[in-house]
């Protein structure tokens, strides 16, 4: 089975692989629009032409505004000289209302459309295809807002009254008006394959595309227009277009021989590109003898690489911080191991103590645990006694859990200034200066180290008690008292540390 999964992945991936060595994508910039300055000061926008309601801003093109019965287009101004494409279209369809109308459609037709049609904003009877977002619910069946692709030859008009139910190709029900962020949609024609992706606009991650429709065997126009309508009617929405990016899709083989130059040409345009960079570095040279100072400059440009350096050993130091702090929780654990031992002997011991004085009888061994070395009994450890010893004991475990839980927050906030630092690392060396951190780490990384051996000692103290069974209650406060004070200590150095 694993095998099998193993061999799925690597099938998948060579799979993968192939389609991106296969396709060879290319940015068309002059089938695209994108903020900043998506219209010039005049209003136009490069490549593109509009009309009816629609307004171009530098950030947005509103297709159509939310006032009643507006209708506005946006089209490319030639037609495209490539088979295949993506497009990728970034958009808003936002209204005060629970109900927004009509919606906003994306074409790609072999002739440019209206601006002021019947069909969201743009002519019916359309050659090619149209990806319409149907914001309002004519047939009344409760599946609006509706994203659908609808393919015509130039005789059919759209049925508006039954939301085209019958004419179209795909589609997915799903909500796109009043988003917090921006809606998108990407349209793939490939090979004759379209797929349709849509983004919620819930997030503002880019990668959060969900497949709404794929249809195979769809042929589209060659040498065709792209472009966006919207409309509304008795309700109104904004119908706001930010990005329209398109991006040819070609097969690499074919790509690779249409790109090919002439030898002639190539030789040439190497030549021009050699004789560019000698220019290119006698100007420098020049340049550096008029500017002195730049050289300068240059040099300052090498010190950052110290602050770099020193930047990594501040790193590594963190690291090793992080390390020591482990190795201490570890150890931690060890030590409350060995004292739940200890008091599982002890209160074995309280009750057989108990039952010597109410009986003076012998106890019973419980658990398989050994007896003792030395002989006790009434006289020689009363029942009061012991419990001193538990109460110490318990005591014990409680600030050694206290501080077990201390080093494990000291070593979240160490991972924390680790991963700000990885974050903003500039930021850090020049609020603080380098030297000081690093010394300030090192003071750090040699208290902790005494602690873990201070800790490590008390474990080799406490487990020959443990073995022995005994444990004087003096010991027991002396090292309470060690552990607070180790604790207290810890505390001050985090605070300077965070204070810094
Ligand atoms: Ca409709
Ligand atoms: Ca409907």
């Amino acid at each position: 089975m694993l095998i099998f999964t193993i061999l799925l992945i690597c099938q998948l991936n060579f799979a993968n692989g192939n389609l991106n060595q296969q396709v060879h994508r290319r940015f068309e910039y002059k089938y695209s629009f994108k903020p900043p300055y998506l219209a010039q000061r005049d209003g136009s926008v490069p490549f593109w032409e509009y009309g009816g309601n629609a307004i171009a801003s530098s950030e947005s093109v509103r297709v159509a505004p939310s006032l009643r019965s507006q209708k506005g287009a946006i089209w490319t101004k030639s037609p495209t000289n490539f088979d295949y494409w993506e497009v990728e279209i970034v958009f808003r369809v936002s209204g005060r209302g629970r109900i927004g109308a009509d919606g906003l459609a994306l074409w790609y037709t072999a002739k440019k459309g209206e601006y002021t049609g019947d069909v969201f904003g743009s002519s019916d009877s359309w050659n090619g295809l149209g990806i319409f977002f149907d914001s309002f619910d004519n047939d009344n069946k409760h599946n609006n807002p509706y994203i659908m692709a609808v393919l015509n030859d130039g005789t059919r008009k759209f049925d508006h009254q039954n939301d085209g139910t019958t004419q179209l190709l795909a589609g997915c029900l799903r909500d796109f008006r009043n988003k917090p962020f921006p809606t998108r949609a990407r349209v793939e024609y490939y090979k004759n394959t379209l797929t349709v992706l849509f983004h919620n606009g819930m997030t503002n991650n880019n990668d959060d595309y969900e497949m709404c429709l794929r249809a195979e065997g769809v042929i589209l126009p060659k040498n065709g227009y792209f472009g966006v309508s919207a409309a509304t009617g008795g309700l109104a929405d904004d119908h706001d277009v930010f990005h329209f990016l398109t991006t040819s899709l070609h097969d690499a083989s074919q790509f690779a021989e249409t790109m090919k130059l002439p030898e002639a040409e190539s030789a040439k345009l190497t030549q021009e590109y050699e004789d560019y960079q000698k220019k290119m570095d006698i100007q420098r040279e020049e340049y550096r003898k008029d500017h002195p100072e730049a050289k300068k400059e240059e040099d300052d440009d090498w010190f950052e690489t110290d602050n770099q350096r020193e930047l990594r050993q501040i790193f590594q130091s963190h690291s090793h911080m992080t390390e020591v702090l482990r190795d201490l929780s570890r150890k931690m654990d060890e030590v409350i191991g060995r004292q739940e031992t200890t008091l599982g002997l002890l209160s074995t011991r309280a009750q057989g103590g108990a039952q010597i004085q109410q009986g003076g009888a012998p106890p019973p061994q419980q658990g398989g645990v050994p007896p003792p070395q030395q002989g006790y009994g009434g006289d020689s450890l009363q029942r009061h006694e012991i419990n001193t010893i538990i109460s110490n004991q318990n005591t014990f475990l409680a600030t050694v859990r206290e501080i077990k839980a201390f080093v494990q927050d000291l070593q979240t906030r160490t991972e924390k200034v680790l991963q700000n630092q990885a974050r903003q690392p500039t930021a850090q060396i020049q609020g603080t200066g380098g030297y000081d951190v690093q010394s300030m780490i090192v003071e750090m990384r040699d208290g902790l180290n005494q602690v873990k051996l201070g800790i490590q000692a008390v474990g080799q103290k406490i487990s020959p008690q443990a073995q022995a069974g005994g444990c004087p209650t003096t010991n027991c406060l002396g090292l309470t008292a060690f552990l607070v004070v180790t604790a207290v200590q810890l505390s001050l150095m985090l605070a300077y540390t965070l204070y810094k």
